[in-house]
């Protein structure tokens, strides 16, 4: 068999995880697990893997070519995967499960390199189902990424986790009044028998812009196609046209991929993950912090974990999560909801609805616990990072 990761002093704890997994179906913030698998981070710090390359971000708005335009939307796409679905395992050595975010949590931050600056606001804008909204934004190149995510899991008898993602995310760019449409991708965890958790990504997504054109990414891992882990191939083509594509890629989103002229089959762009360093997001001081941002809310629990002291972690998660339990409580009792910061949940979602059409996309309302949109009223009224009092 595989050479196991698991701690000594962890092996009964993991196997009856695992045991315990076998049946499982639903909710993956449902899941305890042993403590040697749990990250300090909160699942709502995620939205950031959407950013970490600010040039990339914002490279498509200053292209004058719609077609280019497209795809160096596309390059700034496949070129998260890696910070998306594998920076953990780099960081702390496997996937980890992440902290769940209570009702209203936030995470913000900023990115500030050659882009200039890059805001980002995350928030938890559902507890049942489990669900983040986020924008990502770069006032002076007139880019914003606007989204919301949940999971549904189920776990299949050679024990693999299967994830379906659900919700979607909007790049607006506003030199051209433009929108692009981004589905998520399905993904599995292997590794769970050794307890060296990884995600491989599986099947396909889109990226479909306003302006006519289609990315269709296809994933695949190791002793699939390619034979390579984390491969990665796709095509941009004119809407409706995908037997004419303009620009294929093909490689790997933890290290390199190719874009070549379709039709020239040459080169024309390359990305090296290895020779492009992220740009740290920089977040207010603890104490600076509002008492609804993760890493002061969790402050106590990840020194539990980082200490390996389950007593304490176990003792503050358990005073989160009464807290939040009184809060509903109370609400329930007096007929209100819980006003969330920056987004609302609207009825319709037009720009949603005229992309998703064309790559037979649908919103699962019931999953995502509604429509999230960014609200810039609630954003104007909302306090700010680094004591700025105004979005
Ligand atoms: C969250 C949204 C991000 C992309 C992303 C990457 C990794 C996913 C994560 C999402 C959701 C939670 C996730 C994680 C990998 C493992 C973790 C599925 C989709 C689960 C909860 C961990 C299960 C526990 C085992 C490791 C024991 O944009």
């Amino acid at each position: 068999g595989e050479a196991s990761a698991v701690p000594a002093a962890s092996k009964g704890s993991w196997s009856s995880f695992l045991k315990s997994i076998t049946s499982f179906s639903g909710d993956l913030s449902s899941l305890t697990a042993p403590p040697f698998i749990l990250s300090s981070t909160s699942l709502v710090e995620y939205s950031s893997y959407w950013a970490e390359h600010p040039s990339l971000f914002v490279a498509p708005a200053h292209e004058q070519d719609p077609a280019k335009r497209a795809l160096l939307v596309l390059k700034w796409f496949i070129s998260t995967l890696k910070q998306q679905y594998s920076s953990r395992n780099e960081s702390l050595g496997s996937e980890k499960k992440p902290l769940n975010p209570f009702l209203g949590e936030l995470f913000l931050g900023r990115w500030t390199d050659a882009a200039g600056t890059t805001e980002l606001v995350s928030e938890q804008v559902s507890h049942h189902p489990p669900i983040t909204a986020y924008s990502i934004s770069n006032k002076e190149h007139g880019v914003r990424l606007q989204g919301f995510c949940g999971q549904n899991a189920w776990i299949s008898r050679s024990l693999t986790i299967n994830v379906k993602q659900v919700g979607h995310a909007i790049l607006h760019i506003d030199a051209f009044d433009e929108d692009y449409l981004i589905t998520l991708p399905p993904l599995h965890i292997e590794g769970l028998y050794s307890g060296s958790p990884f995600v491989e990504l599986e099947k396909s997504t889109y990226i479909q812009s306003s302006s006519g054109y289609t990315a269709k990414i296809d994933y695949s891992g190791k002793g699939w196609l390619s034979g390579k882990k984390n491969s990665v191939t796709a095509t941009l083509y004119p809407e409706g046209r995908e037997k004419e594509p303009l620009y294929t890629i093909e490689g790997q989103w933890t290290n390199t991929f190719i874009i070549k002229d379709a039709k020239t089959k040459k080169e024309v762009d390359k990305y090296d993950s290895r020779a492009s360093p992220t740009t740290p997001l920089t977040v207010a001081p603890l104490e600076e912090q509002d008492e609804l941002e993760s890493r002061r809310a969790w402050a106590k629990v990840a020194k539990g974990i980082a200490a390996g002291d389950m007593d304490v972690t176990q003792r503050e998660k358990t005073l989160i999560e009464e807290r939040q339990r009184e809060m509903r409580r109370k609400e329930k009792e007096q007929g209100r909801e819980w006003q969330r910061t920056f987004f609302t949940r609207v009825e319709s979602h037009a720009v949603f609805e005229r992309l998703a059409g064309k790559i037979g996309e649908s919103l699962d309302v019931d999953k995502t616990g509604g429509i999230w949109m960014w609200d810039a009223e609630k954003a104007a009224k909302a306090k700010k990072p680094f004591g700025e009092q105004k979005y």
